[in-house]
């Protein structure tokens, strides 16, 4: 008997031995369940605005943008998460130009959008729509539109860059091609997608040829509070208070379709209920201060920090002040439900 099982055993492994020099594997023969659950590798954490404005400053004496050195930016980097993103999905990076300075025209596979923190006179050019950008605004660069970016102010001016680049880099799609020029040429009227698509209601019959074409690459900040301040007194979630995406005007769909943006009104005194989505987030904070319960632990943030919510966390948020706290959020909500599995529990 004994003998029969170690013969058995034996050939197991000769057979294993062939399946492997044949390039098959018989999960089988492992011990526990076909699928087995992987844990989340992003974690719950915040970054300090007093920590990072400085850090970011600084980067002027070691980095110039120019030729070969495209982007002036410091990411959230993640402990747990390959690669120095903000999560398994998204890709945030703080973005500083000083005056007179550019970031040359370029393009690339991951879709990125970028949302203004600080300072007046910078524009992103996308597909030739010159896009001058102030505090709060919001900017897509849909994937492989030429885009640069460049100060023609007289301050620094910072902006948070959020990118699907995790994504595309792990369905090995990852590409960029550099402009032959520095700047790409500017069409003679500047704002042409707001012109076009940014009135709610009304939408243009003709869309125009291209990659940017059917998108609203330019979300005002004006419009954006306004939006959250006239809802002030509507009943809201109970998860989220007022809570706001910004998406396209022609499709009522997300800004890109892999990333979700939003933005998020915590009225005074509003302490929201905890939940749980299959999603991930990262969370910058725009005013007001409060904090989030992240998987049972406690994170306090003020105006600047950013904070990072893993899929399956659960959390809740609160406003500990006297003001409306807001709250700027990339979330990869669109990718989830795209493939069906976006869930949410109480
Ligand atoms: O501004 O074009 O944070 O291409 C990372 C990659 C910003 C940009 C980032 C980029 C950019
Ligand atoms: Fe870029």
């Amino acid at each position: 008997m004994a003998l029969q099982a170690t013969e058995r055993a034996r050939d197991l492994e000769a057979y294993r031995a062939e399946l492997r020099a044949a390039g098959l594997d018989a999960p089988w023969a492992e011990p526990g369940p076909l699928i087995r659950p992987k844990a989340s590798a992003v974690r719950a954490r915040l970054w300090r605005w007093a920590e990072i404005e400085p850090l970011v400053r600084r980067s002027a004496e070691f980095m110039t943008p120019g030729r070969g050195a495209e982007r002036r930016i410091l990411r959230l980097d993640n402990p747990g998460v390959p690669e120095r993103t903000s999560t398994h999905t998204i890709s945030t990076a703080v973005q500083y130009i000083l005056p007179g300075e550019v970031a040359p025209a370029h393009r690339h596979t991951p879709n990125a959008v970028r949302f203004v923190l600080h300072g007046h006179g910078a524009y992103t050019t996308v597909e030739g729509d010159k896009c001058v950008m102030d505090p709060g605004d919001l900017v897509l660069t849909p994937s492989m539109t030429w885009h640069d970016h460049g100060n023609e102010g007289t301050e620094p001016v910072m902006w948070i860059d959020g990118l699907d680049s995790p994504v595309v880099r792990y369905l090995e799609n990852l590409a960029m091609d550099t402009y032959p020029e520095e700047r790409q040429p500017v069409a003679a009227v500047s704002g042409v997608s707001e012109r076009r698509y940014g009135t709610p209601g009304l939408r243009p019959s003709t869309v125009e040829p291209g990659r940017a074409a059917g998108h609203l690459l330019h979300y005002r900040w004006e419009a954006t509070h306004t939006a959250l301040l006239r809802q002030r007194e509507l009943p809201a979630s109970p998860y989220d208070d007022v809570l706001l995406e910004y998406v396209n005007p022609l499709t009522g769909r997300s800004v890109l379709p892999t990333l979700g943006c939003y933005v998020q009104m915590l009225r005074p005194g509003i302490r929201t209920r905890s939940h749980r989505e299959t999603s991930s987030a990262v969370y910058h904070v725009l005013a007001g201060a409060g904090h989030s319960l992240i998987d049972g632990v406690r994170f306090d943030w003020t105006p600047g920090d950013f904070f990072v919510v893993p899929p399956r966390a659960g959390h809740e948020h609160a406003n500990d002040g006297g003001d409306p706290a807001i709250l700027f959020s990339f979330q990869d909500v669109p990718l989830l439900t795209a493939l069906g599995l976006y869930h949410m529990e109480a």
